[in-house]
């Protein structure tokens, strides 16, 4: 039997379809394309909106807001932000191809209509970011639209001669062959032409430049420099936590995207509300004014038990009492709202900021202006509180008010007003899936209880009795402690747990509460085999 690719006597039926394959490539390359096109004129405008981060952004603050409130600010951590990045990017690129097929099996008008749709869903998700200029998202989007309706086009009507290909002169084999080699070429290099004009704008966008001014600047000297004893560490005790964390590996956690850049040479932090006078400093302003440095451990609301939303660092900055007793605080104001420059907001009772911690307005971390991440011009630490009632990043405004009269963002999102740290202890090594073999093992750790200290910890090995760990100096009640203890393991199963006990004689307790709506409790446990 014979079987004929195209026969002749057939009568000319509706106009020839483009494979699927070619309809979805062309669709997929005419987002792509879009997609490029708007991080470029993102990166070329300086820190404008591009669809990617606009829709993106749609989608955390949809996160944000739902009931569930256990994995909203988990959200927030800095790989699960590159997964969101992708994660729109690879949508984005499927609901082309998606549009590709529309436009040759529906119409090029839908086709395009779907694309216009995307758009505006960047510009809508723009509207509620206070940081974006919604002219400059039109515009972007608008363009970003224009060049994918083009490509969509142009390729649409190549898909179709990819058909006739099958029909032409040089035998149906070749034709067809040809016309799809030349397809795909102009697809594939319309697609490297979007990625590459992306990435460029990516790299181009106002994040470079404000690094850039950030290396320049010069921190003033601090008044006053803590002394650290060498004994707040434990020596050779490979994986456990270092006493200060290097700015690189300090957690990270916000509601932004991507950091918001900040022109220190326009910015101004503005205290206002219930004051006597406002005050409005610049960047200059706050580092003229006396400087101090103090070491505080802060820590996320939502680090689970063992969790490594923690760390330690080296703030520099001006006092927070400082700068309140220059606008003078009236009588009645009982909250302190820190107000960041993209909206995000945070309140702690005024007492705390002027009960003497080291309650302070940072412009460094561990020697370095605040890097970009962690809040570079300026950002609010208050020892004791939990970061999402308190450390206010990327800081414009500071606004005293009542207790009732405002909540800071997570509040309605279902997390506590108050947001005073718990005692926690963790566990470092033995690490988890280590080999650790029989005879003398060190368990170490740490634990803190922020502005209240912690006075003991105790270790307990499978049923055993709760043995007192040694631990290493405090160096002060903000800062967590390093711990340890020795133990002669015998080959078997273990579980090690841990807890400890703060200055005001507060054991943690025992039973596991989850990090909503007020922080995790709970032991922290380890199971390990000797062997
Ligand atoms: N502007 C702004 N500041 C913010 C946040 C935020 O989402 N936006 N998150 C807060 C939370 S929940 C925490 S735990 C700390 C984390 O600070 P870090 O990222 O420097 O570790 O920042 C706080 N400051
Ligand atoms: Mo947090």
């Amino acid at each position: 039997m014979t079987v004929t690719t195209d026969a002749p006597s057939r009568p000319p039926a509706a106009p020839p379809r483009a494979p699927a394959w070619a309809s979805l490539l062309t669709g997929a390359v005419a987002a792509a394309v879009a997609l490029g096109t708007s991080e470029l004129l993102a990166g070329l405008i300086g820190p404008a909106p591009s669809l990617v981060l606009s829709v993106g952004n749609g989608v955390v603050e949809l996160g944000a807001g739902t009931p569930v409130k256990d994995v909203a600010i988990a959200l927030f951590g800095t790989g699960e932000k590159t997964a969101l990045v992708i994660g729109t990017v690879v949508l984005a690129l499927v609901f082309g191809a998606v549009l590709g097929w529309v436009a040759d099996r529906v119409s090029v008008v839908a086709a395009g209509a779907g694309l216009v749709a995307f758009g505006l869903l960047g510009v809508v998700s723009t509207l509620a970011s206070p940081l974006d200029s919604t002219a400059w998202a039109v515009v972007i989007a608008a363009a970003a639209v224009a060049a994918g309706v083009a490509v969509l086009v142009r390729l649409q009507a190549r898909t179709a001669r990819l058909h006739l290909g099958g029909a032409s002169t040089a035998g149906p084999g070749e034709g067809a062959a040809g016309a799809r080699r030349e397809f795909l070429r102009i697809a594939l290099g319309l697609a490297a032409v979007g990625g590459v004009v992306g990435v460029l704008g990516r790299t181009l966008n106002g994040r470079s430049r404000v690094a850039s001014v950030r290396s320049t600047v010069t921190l003033p000297p601090a008044a006053t420099a803590p002394e650290v004893p060498e004994a707040v560490s434990f020596e050779g005790i490979d994986g456990l936590t270092p006493f200060f964390t290097p700015n690189e590996d300090f957690y990270r956690i916000d509601t932004a995207l991507m950091a918001p850049s900040v022109d220190v040479a326009t910015w101004s932090l503005r205290v206002h509300g219930m004051v006597d006078t406002e005050v409005s400093l610049t960047y200059d302003d706050l580092l003229a004014l006396e400087q101090f440095e103090a070491d505080v451990t802060i820590a996320c609301v939502s680090n689970e038990v063992g969790g490594d939303l923690i760390g330690t660092a080296r703030w520099q900055g001006v006092r927070l009492a400082d700068v309140l007793a220059m606008a003078g605080v009236q009588d009645g104001a009982d909250q302190v709202v820190g107000r960041a420059v993209d909206g995000w907001t945070a309140g702690f009772p005024t007492e705390v900021a002027l009960d003497g911690r080291d309650a302070m307005i940072a412009v460094a971390m561990n020697g370095e202006p605040l890097p970009v991440e962690h809040g570079f011009p300026a950002r609010l630490i208050v020892p004791g509180l939990y970061g999402y009632v308190s450390a206010t990043k990327w800081l414009q405004d500071i606004e005293l008010t009542t207790w009732e009269a405002f909540d800071g963002y997570w509040v309605p999102r279902g997390w506590a007003k108050e947001g005073p740290v718990k005692t926690q202890s963790r566990i470092d090594v033995p690490r988890r899936g280590a080999d650790v073999q029989p005879g003398r093992v060190v368990i170490a750790g740490v634990a803190w209880a922020q502005h209240r200290g912690v006075a003991r910890v105790e270790v307990q090995i499978d049923d055993g009795p709760w043995q007192a760990a040694e631990l290493a100096d405090e160096l002060n009640v903000d800062t967590w402690r390093q711990w340890r203890l020795e133990w002669d393991a015998a080959e078997g199963d273990h579980l090690i747990r841990v807890r400890a006990t703060d200055a005001d004689g507060m054991t943690q307790s025992e039973a596991p509460v989850p990090v909503a709506p007020d922080g995790a409790e709970g032991y922290h446990a380890r199971s390990i085999r000797v062997a």
